[in-house]
């Protein structure tokens, strides 16, 4: 049987609890341990000597193998390219991007010595999963290493239009190694489109078969490749049970007696500005403003643990949302209802899950996002019998699928202004409606649907006769 490999940045160590791992570490560590595997990626540390080798870890049937970055890799890889260029440009920022020549090297440099200590540990039969935008590069520096395998890849981030990427000096070079993949997935039908586009008109490429549904065989640079969707999920069960049992919970219950009655809107996010976090203050700013029948009777509660603090554009994030917090505050608080609660900090899962539970509402409203689990998650952690209602921006991947949601435009605060009202008293018949219709989508596309989908269409991929009928995806089950 073919032995799985994933690639991604972070490496999830056995060390890291399943709680604080998340859905889609546990999801891969539960691939890996059924196949035999390998998960290959940075340690999350800096070293200014580096061995050359990866340090490793087993447990079960799971290898770890991991590299340290230096200093300036850290920098230029992971801070400035990675998090300062590509981050930005893939989320329709450009104005938010300052190209370094330096960190463009360091990114392919980076990739390139990762690929060199990766091409050592493959077998001829592995199958390799890389993930997301750190490491796009990586399947085409295997190749100069001779690697023939089936490698795939997913990009967890929107993928730009043509006009957009193109902003990115070295954005050639990008796609052609985009196309050392045997299968690129994305998350998105629109996703697809914005690469199949590139390669007709920037690249010179063909289409040589699409189904029409999000998935195209693309011809390009000498190769042919699969472009596919495949919408990331959840654990629904499991986050629904979490859910149920974290109501009870201490914290929850403390929550719940702060509230005093009042109605509960919840927004969870990185503190990233993709998340369209300062437009939602301003739109329950509004919502206070214009109807003032919600005054003292709603709170807003912001969870936003700090993220990529190194990088300036998110210190000046966390500025603006200090800013905005005391302003909203100070403007409507009253001696016994403070409007918006801002917290840094993180939960574990399932008091998230509580909180989820225990909210009127759902306010996730990103600018650009390539999913959005936060979404999702809210959406199963809701009592069936009296579920709270979703406000979701059109431009979050998860909009493709949780049609129930109350759909906005991010950039409108008055629009949000106007969906917060509608959820905040929608009948329990329509939020009802709304919910079991999400709700049916997400016991179907879960993240071990997702998993196994993708690995299948991966293992069909570039499959050379003689290789044996290894079915990976069937192994997951
Ligand atoms: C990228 C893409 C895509 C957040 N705060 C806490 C906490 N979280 C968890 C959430 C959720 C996860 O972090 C965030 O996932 P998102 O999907 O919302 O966003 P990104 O981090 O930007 O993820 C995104 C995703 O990759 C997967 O492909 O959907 O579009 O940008 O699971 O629950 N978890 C805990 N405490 C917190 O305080 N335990």
């Amino acid at each position: 049987m073919a032995r799985l490999v994933v690639v991604s940045n972070r490496v999830a160590m056995p060390r890291d609890r399943a709680g604080r791992a998340g859905g889609l570490a546990v999801a891969l560590r539960e691939s890996l341990q059924q196949h035999g595997g390998l998960w290959f990626g940075w340690s999350g540390e800096i070293n200014d000597a580096p061995s050359p080798e990866p340090r490793r870890t087993r447990q079960g049937r799971v290898d770890y193998a991991v590299l340290d970055l230096t200093t300036e890799e850290h920098k230029g890889f992971y801070l400035e390219f990675s998090n300062g260029m590509l981050w930005p440009l893939c989320h329709y920022r450009l104005g938010l991007i300052e190209f370094r020549r330096s960190a463009w090297d360091s990114y392919l440099a980076v990739n390139a010595r990762f690929a060199d200590q990766l091409a050592t540990e493959l077998r001829p039969d592995d199958v390799i999963w890389i993930h997301d935008y750190h490491f796009i590069p990586l399947a085409a520096e295997l190749r100069r290493r001779g690697v023939q395998n089936r490698i795939g890849f997913f990009m967890h981030i929107p993928f730009p239009a043509p006009e957009v990427l193109a902003a990115l000096p070295g954005h050639e070079r990008l796609v052609r190694d985009l196309c050392a993949y045997d299968l690129v997935g994305f998350q998105t039908r629109g996703d697809v489109r914005a690469l199949t586009e590139y390669i007709l008109h920037e690249a010179e490429g063909t289409v040589i078969g699409n189904s029409g549904e999000g998935d195209v065989r693309i011809g390009a640079f000498g190769r042919e490749l699969r472009v596919g969707t495949f919408p990331i999920g959840i654990d629904t069960q499991d986050f629904a049970e979490i859910a149920a049992e974290g109501a009870n919970s201490d914290e929850t219950q403390r929550l719940t007696e702060s509230l005093a009655g009042r109605a509960l809107v919840v927004g969870v996010d990185r503190l990233d500005y993709s998340k369209g976090i300062p437009q939602r203050f301003e739109a329950f700013q509004h919502l206070l403003g214009s109807r003032p029948e919600h005054r003292g009777k709603v709170t807003f509660m912001q969870i936003a643990p700090i993220s990529r603090g190194e990088v300036a554009q998110y210190r000046k994030l966390r500025n603006e949302l200090d800013a905005l917090t005391g302003r909203i505050n100070g403007k409507f608080a009253e001696f016994d209802w403070v409007p918006v609660r801002y917290l840094n900090k993180s939960f574990a899962r399932n008091t998230l899950a509580g909180f989820y539970r225990h909210a009127r509402v759902g306010l996730v409203t990103p600018l650009r996002d390539g999913m959005n689990l936060v979404a999702k998650e809210y959406v199963a952690s809701q009592d069936p019998a009296d579920p709270g209602a979703l406000v979701l921006s059109r431009f979050a991947g998860a909009a493709r699928e949780l049609k129930g949601a109350l759909l906005v435009n991010p950039y409108d605060t008055e629009h949000i202004a106007d969906a917060l009202h509608r959820a905040l008293v929608m009948p329990l018949e329509e939020r009802r409606q709304r919910w079991e219709s999400m709700m049916g989508v997400l016991k179907v596309n879960t993240i071990s649907h997702w998993r196994e989908n993708y690995l299948a269409a991966l293992q069909a991929e570039g499959n050379p006769a003689g290789r044996g009928d290894d079915n990976l995806a069937g192994a997951a089950d």
